[in-house]
């Protein structure tokens, strides 16, 4: 089996009040899990691609068999996107991003506050289910984008720094239709030393 279910570094209920137990139980354990076995089986009958990491499939998506591409793009991608995402939430964590991150927000967004609002407007904007990322490109310059589904920055050839979950399943059973509100309280959990480390990688 390629790939395996991460296990959370902090309890579910460690993003309590933002981010519920119930969410964070059901997310990680039902969604993310199934996102695996899917990745898994999808890879059943391909043995040579079961050696390569998530960002290596996702990397050379177009170079997999076209018929298993869409289940890698959803099941690779959904186990990338959300391995990232339980990776850049903490209880407690930095409130501002520093070093080399900082500094490049500062320079490409003005502050932090001005990032903050332009990935609350792509989650906003994203129609149905999907994601709103800050990424980095291969120069090191940072930009925000969203993606459907559950297609990873990836497979553009971006490096994905930070990206919040906008499909339903992440907010519903505390926030319902209110989108904004999940978006507003994501930030409290938002790990950014791990984001910065993401930048360095
Ligand atoms: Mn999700």
């Amino acid at each position: 089996m390629p790939f395996t279910l991460p296990a959370l570094a902090y309890d579910v209920a460690a993003l309590e009040p933002h981010i519920d137990a119930q969410t964070m139980t059901i997310h990680h354990g039902k969604h993310h899990a199934a996102y695996v076995t899917n990745a898994n089986n999808a890879l059943n009958d391909h043995s040579a691609l079961q050696s390569l990491s998530a960002v290596e499939l996702l990397s050379k998506i177009t170079e997999t068999p076209d018929s298993i591409r869409q289940a890698l793009i959803n099941n690779v991608g959904g186990h990338a996107n959300h391995t990232l995402f339980w990776e850049i939430m903490t209880p407690g964590g930095a409130t501002a991003p520093s070093g080399a991150l900082g500094a490049a927000i500062s320079a490409t967004f003005g502050d932090v506050d001005k990032l903050k609002a332009a990935i609350n407007d792509a989650g906003m904007k994203r129609f149905g289910s999907g994601w709103s990322w800050l990424v980095a490109d291969a120069s090191g310059a940072i930009k925000v984008i969203s993606t459907p589904n559950q297609d990873s920055p990836i497979m553009q050839g971006l490096t994905p720094l930070l990206g919040v979950d906008v499909w339903e399943h992440a907010y519903y059973l505390k926030y319902q239709n209110r989108r904004a509100d999940y978006l507003a309280a994501w930030w409290s959990v938002v790990n950014w030393d791990m984001v910065a480390r993401n930048y360095g990688r």
